[in-house]
């Protein structure tokens, strides 16, 4: 069996167990007439299909009923008349269906939906009809009867955390997917923070082998990186992305696995490929032991507008070097000696090159003098700085209407992991509060993908309505909340 072979038997021996809900809306009936609708609220969001049944009020139907059916996740995208979107991505991520029934029966939707509301609006019926018996199957693959609830004394940080969980469970399918209405595919960066999250809250370890023998079974690029993401339906395909710090990050996400697991096994499967990773990376570096920009879609980062990403590429890097040579080291691997000795070289040199004592932050040819936050969360991350020096900086990049400022829950993430890192544990409560509490003080069920407060229309795609309102990479409030009980 070749390794493509043995990693998706790999990946399939794991393939998770699904579990089912019905849920009912409180609306049971809904008489209409042409141009009549109905909102059903399920009360909750969730990913599955969508049932009813329909009669019509006479005995005879003379022609076609034609319905238009939209899910919403949230009410905004109910309201909003979906030909005014300007795509960005692909309009057929709008959950909307126009379906045309012959005659009386009960109908179960094809496709799976992600949604808390669900529209019907009769375009056209030849006679008062009739719906009943509306519900909908909910699925995920979170055994919701592991999940400890916690208590804390602030209301608002439970109310996180359970979002978070929820966010979490919804996301959790036959992989974990990165929004289950859009892209309904596993993403590295995703991956890792599901993974981490997950630990802390429904223990599910085989879902998180299945994904990493998934990417282990991708096709690496020119460079030897991973695929950023791959799909798993209709068939096994790997995505025509390589960004490097998802890369990097599938080889923390290895790291993390072990922690949380001791199983050799695996590890023993993917450390060439993680060992390639690096070196991949190394190949990168320029004499100075900077890395050097190349084509294409390089490093990801974050989806803030302009963000140039080199320096928190770097840091990506440093991170990921030292989570790397401790896995080695303790497993018994004697290469960890040449990482470790790679990492202290690659910091000084990062501090030396990237760092501007004069502004004393990291602004830089690499970055063409750009500021962010973050270049200096990846350098606290990476260990190129430390201490008090590093928690000054972090606060004062925060602080900086001129620095680029994250502008998703996977970027505000590594904010707070940094500020953990540095011991500032309150400054790390008020940051969860700030951002994932202010999605829940605006009406969240699930955290967002993308999340600025001064400016709520915010998309990485230039329409709101094509975001994905319940995103994999934004639940890693309880993991926070549980791992250092806040
Ligand atoms: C988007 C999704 C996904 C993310 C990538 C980089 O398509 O939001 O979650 O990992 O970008």
């Amino acid at each position: 069996m070749n390794n493509k072979n043995y990693f998706l038997t790999k990946a399939q021996e794991n393939f998770p167990q699904l579990y089912y809900r019905k849920l009912i809306p409180d609306i049971k009936t809904f008489n209409a007439d042409t141009g009549d609708s109905v909102i059903l609220d399920l009360g909750e969001h969730a990913v599955g299909h969508f049932t009813f049944r329909f009669d019509n009020q006479d005995d005879f139907v003379d022609a076609p009923v034609r319905l238009v059916i939209k899910f919403g996740e949230d009410m905004y995208e109910i309201e909003r008349d979906f030909s005014t979107y300007e795509p960005g991505l692909s309009k057929t991520w709008l959950q909307e269906e126009i379906i045309n029934l012959d005659f009386p029966q009960e109908v179960t939707m094809p496709r799976r939906y992600s949604c808390r509301y669900i529209k019907i609006t009769v375009d056209f019926t030849p006679f008062p009809i009739t719906f009943t018996d509306f519900y909908f199957t909910a699925s995920t693959s979170a055994d919701t009867s592991l999940l400890q609830s916690i208590k804390n004394e602030d209301p608002l940080l439970e109310k996180i955390d359970t979002v978070a969980t929820d966010t979490l469970k919804e996301c959790m399918q036959t992989f974990f997917e990165d929004g289950p209405k859009r892209d309904r595919r596993l993403w590295i960066g995703d991956l890792r923070l599901e993974a981490l999250t997950n630990y802390y809250t429904f223990k599910n370890y085989e879902i998180v082998k299945r994904c990493l023998y998934l990417f282990a079974a991708g096709d690496l690029n020119d460079l030897g990186f991973l695929p950023s993401f791959i799909y798993e339906t209709p068939y096994y395909f790997s995505g025509h992305a390589n960004i490097a710090d998802y890369a990097l990050l599938y080889v923390v996400s290895v790291c993390d696995y072990y922690e949380h697991t001791g199983d050799i096994s695996v590890v023993n499967d993917l450390l060439d490929l993680c060992k390639g990773q690096l070196d991949s990376f190394e190949k990168l570096l320029d004499e100075n032991l900077i890395v050097i920009p190349q084509d294409g879609w390089f490093s990801f980062i974050d989806w803030c507008p302009g963000l140039s990403g080199l320096t928190a590429l770097q840091g990506v890097y440093l991170y990921t070097l030292e989570r790397f040579s401790a896995l080695l080291k303790k497993i018994g691997d004697e290469t960890y000696i040449k990482y470790s000795e790679l990492l202290k070289k690659v910091r000084t040199a990062s501090k030396t090159h990237l760092f501007d004592k004069s502004k004393n932050a990291f602004i830089n040819y690499l970055d063409k003098g750009q500021l962010s936050v973050h270049s200096h969360v990846w350098m606290i991350l990476g260990g190129a700085i430390d201490g008090d020096e590093a928690k000054n900086i972090l606060l004062a990049s925060l602080e900086n209407s001129e620095a680029k400022q994250p502008c998703t829950p996977y970027m505000r993430h590594y904010v707070t992991e940094a500020m953990f890192k540095l011991g500032m544990k309150d400054e790390a409560i008020e940051y969860i509060k700030k951002f994932w509490g202010g999605m829940v003080e605006k009406g969240a069920d699930t955290f967002w993908e993308a999340y600025i407060p001064e400016n709520p229309d915010f998309s990485p795609y230039d329409d709101r309505l094509i975001n994905s309102l319940c995103h994999a990479w934004s639940c890693t409030p309880s993991y926070f909340i549980r791992k250092y009980q806040l």
